[in-house]
């Protein structure tokens, strides 16, 4: 257990060519990247030659990065449609992977990859470990997990192109990822928030925090906050970083958050991001959320124009204190279609795990949205559980508490709530991504 003790964090640049590269040159890199892209996808996929043709653009309109607001969007549906290999830019025989979306319901959104998309995918994520302050020294546990989903295997890419050692464990068995972790003395892990939450407290119960020689932690898959990074943070004493991505782009390694923690930095030399007001699509400020748009600049296999992710965030386009130029995406509020509205009133979980964070203690931030509908009104119940020592308290105390969750709940979200404490280790625990919402609304 130990911080990455650096002097100077702005060593932990892999690529400062690109990463502290000027607004000018980026821009001319992308322009570049662009146009070949779009002139590839127009000659070799029919999906886009007809979107291109039915809005009257043609790729000799498209001369620089300031033209993408030509292009039409593609979606998640788009995909689904074209299922499983209708986007491919390239032959079949081309592709060397595919990839697919970790979600248990509807049908599998597929991506496929040349080996340069795989290259460039770990190196990406190459990036991002270098970013946390990890070297081809360490030795790094992957507790995603390994089959479709990008989770897995993107770190392993990334290990590997950094020259790490990858410990490539998988998803369960905490007593086990724990006890290979202490043997194998892994210096940094990588998993979802959420059982990252699981695990450092599975750590502190079992007494073995001092043996690990952890020093930081990668995150990501699913929405967290920073007082949830902090929780992480104090309880193994190491620093934990946001790590962003999805499959249909390439998997983790979109974007990932630096030590000062303030946004995530786009690898925009590969994913060039738009931010776009949901309502009517223009494109919003810096500092302004809306929904974030990628377009792949160089992906070969299937490249997406315009790939709208229904993840809602803002950006930032200033240099940051670690002195990369790379635009900086806020943590995410939530998803377009994981916003609750309660009451008219737009509710995303990740409000809910900052308000709780925020009491400073007698809840953990294990908690469960329930939605229902009484006589044709909407009523959200959150499921909290109590702090271990709290829970041996008084009822008094207990009803007191329930009091104040409700309180600052309420005034987190704007609308009321019924509290139900429950003991701890109640909530389910997931060993990938959380589930958070329970909407009885649409069954
Ligand atoms: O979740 C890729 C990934 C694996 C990212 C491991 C990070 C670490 P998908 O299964 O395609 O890919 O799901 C993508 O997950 O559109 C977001 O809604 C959500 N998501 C991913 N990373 C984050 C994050 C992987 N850091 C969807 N914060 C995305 C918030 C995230 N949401």
């Amino acid at each position: 257990m130990a911080k990455i003790a650096l002097e100077n964090w702005k060593e932990a640049i892999r690529d400062p060519k690109i990463e502290c590269m000027s607004r000018d040159e980026m821009s001319a890199l992308q322009s570049e990247r662009l146009v070949k892209q779009v002139k590839n996808v127009y000659e070799n996929v029919t999906f886009y030659r007809k979107k291109m043709d039915d809005l009257g653009v043609e790729p000799g309109d498209i001369k620089g990065i300031e033209d993408i607001e030509k292009l039409p969007f593609t979606t998640k549906e788009d995909l689904r449609d074209n299922y499983p290999f209708g986007l491919l830019a390239v032959p079949k025989e081309k592709i060397a992977r595919v990839q697919g979306t970790s979600g248990t319901t509807g049908k599998l959104t597929l991506a496929s990859y040349t080996q340069r998309d795989v290259d460039v995918w770990g190196e990406c994520v190459a990036r991002g470990l270098t970013m946390a302050g990890l070297t081809s020294l360490d030795r790094i546990h992957i507790c995603y997990g390994y089959g479709l989903f990008t989770g897995g295997m993107g770190l392993d890419l990334g290990a590997q192109a950094l020259g790490a050692m990858a410990i490539p464990m998988s998803s369960g068995n905490t007593k086990r990822q724990l006890m290979c972790m202490e043997d194998f003395g892994a210096t940094a892990f990588a998993c979802t928030p959420s059982y990252a939450l699981y695990l450092a407290e599975a750590a502190q119960e079992a007494g073995v925090v001092e043996r690990l020689q952890i020093k930081a932690s990668i995150n990501g898959a699913e929405p967290w906050t920073d007082e949830m990074r902090k929780k992480i943070e104090s309880i193994l004493g190491i620093n934990s970083f946001d790590i962003y991505g999805l499959c249909e782009i390439t998997g983790p390694g979109v974007a990932m958050d630096c030590i000062h923690h303030k946004g995530l930095h786009v690898y925009e030399d590969y994913f060039y991001p738009e931010i776009l007001s949901p309502s009517d699509h223009s494109a919003c400020r810096d500092g302004e959320s809306g929904e974030l748009v990628f377009t792949t600049l160089a992906k070969e296999g299937m490249p997406l124009i315009r790939y709208r992710t229904k993840d809602l965030t803002s950006m930032e386009r200033s240099t940051c204190e670690c002195g990369r130029t790379l635009p900086r995406i806020q943590k995410f509020t939530g998803r377009t279609d994981d916003m609750k509205v309660i009451r008219g009133v737009n509710v995303f979980p990740t409000q809910v795990e900052t308000a709780l964070l925020s009491m400073g203690g007698g809840v953990a931030p294990h908690y469960m949205l329930i939605v229902d509908r009484e006589n044709n009104l909407d009523v959200l119940t959150v499921m909290v559980e109590v702090d271990e020592k709290y829970f041996s308290d008084e009822i008094r105390k207990l009803d007191q508490l329930k009091i104040k969750v409700g309180a600052v709940l309420k005034q987190a979200l704007g609308v009321s709530v019924r509290v139900k404490l429950v003991e701890p280790k109640t909530i389910q625990r997931s060993e990938g991504k959380a589930k958070r919402v329970i909407d009885n609304r649409e069954l």
